[in-house]
């Protein structure tokens, strides 16, 4: 028997965006049959034709689960997910919920627990636990007392994620230490850093959790100028990356100015703040936050900073439902 893969269309975190493609299990054959060429290897992410249906950014998050993000909208993923199909990639969590969790005594509360077994972030937990009563009271009010369903889902967008780990992309010129900071915050070495420019050659993803919210981090090459193909190809996989994050953050460091990017960045940081600004200067790149990888000093501001402009306190401390699954709203049909 051969080992299968598995794919599930991803609920997008961001609003508006784009569905995302996950694939689970034996994804090396699938990713290499859908592409045409040999899969990525783990940690990293590539720019690929996807079957001539599509280009996009293939991430490799682990040996056994890749993310595939079309450039298309939701009939280029149904296309692409046709075509996975059709290769022999299985669809995942076609269970119904309300058959998978015979001890819920609701159909919410079957979505909740369903909801959590494929949470990412352990911040998740209470709060979809506490879901069920909230939408009992919210079916429970007259219609004209409810909140309005614009504003559930403008806060149930920032609170999916906590369910499906949202795209944090840092940009910044060569040398700046993003790599080293990707290694802070990983606790281990994911990255190589060297004080050599462009030591970082590949597009790397790792998983982190910071404070209880797990995030897809892009360590992304320092940006350069260049003819070559592959640079080139690697210029338009820094554009599609920063366009469909979910947060991006720029660094700075001593000497090194900020980068430019497509777009204005969510979150300026200056690293390694432990050095003093060459020639003595004052002033320099001054962003919102300082961080130092070496010291450690701002690593807990910064994960403080992702986490409140990812999933802000006022939506994670709101009293309201959070509309975590659209067939919530069939239980009122
Ligand atoms: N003093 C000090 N040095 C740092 C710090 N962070 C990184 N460095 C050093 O700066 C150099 C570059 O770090 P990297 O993390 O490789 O930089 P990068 O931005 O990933 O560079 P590219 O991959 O080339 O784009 C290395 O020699 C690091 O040891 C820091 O917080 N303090
Ligand atoms: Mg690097």
């Amino acid at each position: 028997m051969t080992a299968a893969a598995h794919l599930r269309i991803a609920t997008p975190s961001a609003p508006g965006a784009v569905a995302i493609i996950e694939l689970v299990g034996e994804v090396e054959q699938a990713l290499a049959r859908l592409t045409g060429r040999p899969a990525p290897r783990a940690g990293t992410i590539v720019l690929r034709n996807l079957d001539n249906v599509d280009e996009g950014v293939v991430a490799r998050v682990a040996d056994e689960h890749a993310w595939i993000m079309p450039h298309g909208g939701p009939r280029v993923v149904q296309q692409l997910a046709q075509r996975l199909a059709a290769g022999g990639v299985q669809p995942l969590f076609e269970i119904d919920p309300v058959a998978a969790f015979p001890e819920a005594s609701s159909h919410v509360e079957a979505l909740a627990l369903a909801a959590t077994a494929r949470a990412a972030s352990p911040l998740a937990v209470d709060l979809l636990l506490d879901q069920p009563h909230r939408w009992e009271a919210y079916f429970a009010a007259p219609p004209a007392s409810r909140e309005g369903l614009d504003a559930i889902r403008a806060r149930s967008a920032l609170l999916n994620r906590l369910v499906t780990p949202p795209l944090v992309v840092i940009a910044g010129r060569p040398n700046a230490g993003k790599s080293t900071l990707a290694n802070a915050l990983l606790g281990r070495e994911g990255s190589i850093t060297s004080d050599q420019a462009g030591t970082t050659r590949d597009y790397l993803i790792s998983r982190l959790d910071l404070r209880g919210l797990v995030v897809n981090w892009c360590d992304t090459p320092g940006r350069h100028e260049t003819d070559d193909p592959i640079e080139a190809e690697a210029i338009d996989l820094a554009s599609s990356l920063v366009a469909r994050a979910d947060l991006v953050i720029a660094a700075a460091a001593p000497g090194i100015d900020w980068p430019d990017l497509d777009r204005s960045a969510d979150l300026h940081i200056d690293l390694k703040a432990d050095l003093p600004i060459p020639g003595g200067q004052r002033g320099g790149p001054s962003g919102d936050l300082r961080v130092s990888a070496a010291t450690g000093a701002g690593l807990e501001a910064l994960a403080g900073a992702v986490m409140e402009r990812l999933v802000p306190q006022e939506a994670r401390r709101h009293a309201g439902p959070w509309l975590f699954d659209d067939r919530i709203l069939d239980a009122e049909a």
